[in-house]
């Protein structure tokens, strides 16, 4: 598992060199939003049932089919899966969120995924645009609390929706 931080010194020491100014700005852009991410990834964690609870419906409301007979999320249990992979989703991009690196998504979330979902028969389409309801809810929040820039939040939703449906968003 890998943070911005060591990411970037990984690649400055595999060519053994010192950081320079496209590393110190990097470096930069990652602590000027570290407040932010902390602070964003605490409302996450003291909201996670409320915004996986809120995205669900909004997602059902929005599809019902999903939830009707044939629906993938049909069934008592088929539906908390649903929603569980939702808080999935939520709790890793929250992780992310605080390395300012996806490379967790990858390790944890994303590997063998696509091919699990398609033997379920687990719609990817819609899945990916839950991913995206989480993301509006969270962003909403944290400008809600008066942060003004939540552009950093989009990054670990978008690249579990880009891995996910391998098309370009
Ligand atoms: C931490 C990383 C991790 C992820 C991401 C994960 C996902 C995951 N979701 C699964 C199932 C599932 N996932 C869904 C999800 C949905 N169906 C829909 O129609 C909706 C669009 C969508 C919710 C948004 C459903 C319904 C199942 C059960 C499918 C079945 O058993 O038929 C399964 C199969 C095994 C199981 O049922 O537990 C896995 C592995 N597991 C993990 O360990």
């Amino acid at each position: 598992m890998r943070d911005a931080v060591t990411n970037l010194i990984g690649t400055y020491d595999i060519a053994g060199r010192y950081l320079d100014r496209t590393a110190i700005e990097s470096l930069k852009a990652y602590f000027n939003t570290g407040m932010a991410r902390v602070r964003t990834a605490a409302l996450i964690n003291s909201n996670a049932a409320a915004i996986v609870r809120r995205a669900g419906t909004q997602l059902f409301d929005e599809q019902p089919e999903l939830i009707r007979p044939g629906g993938n999320a049909y069934t008592t249990r088929r539906f908390s899966a649903c929603l569980r992979d939702m808080d999935y989703y939520l709790r890793y991009a929250s992780y992310a969120l605080v390395a300012g690196d996806t490379n967790v998504l990858d390790e944890r979330v994303l590997q063998g995924l696509r091919e699990t979902y398609n033997s379920l028969g687990v719609p990817i389409s819609p899945t990916v645009y839950g991913i995206q309801i989480l993301k509006e809810i969270v962003k909403e929040m944290a400008a809600d609390v008066g942060i003004e820039e939540t552009s950093f939040v989009d990054r670990p939703f978008d690249h579990l929706t880009r891995e996910l449906s391998e098309v370009d968003i």
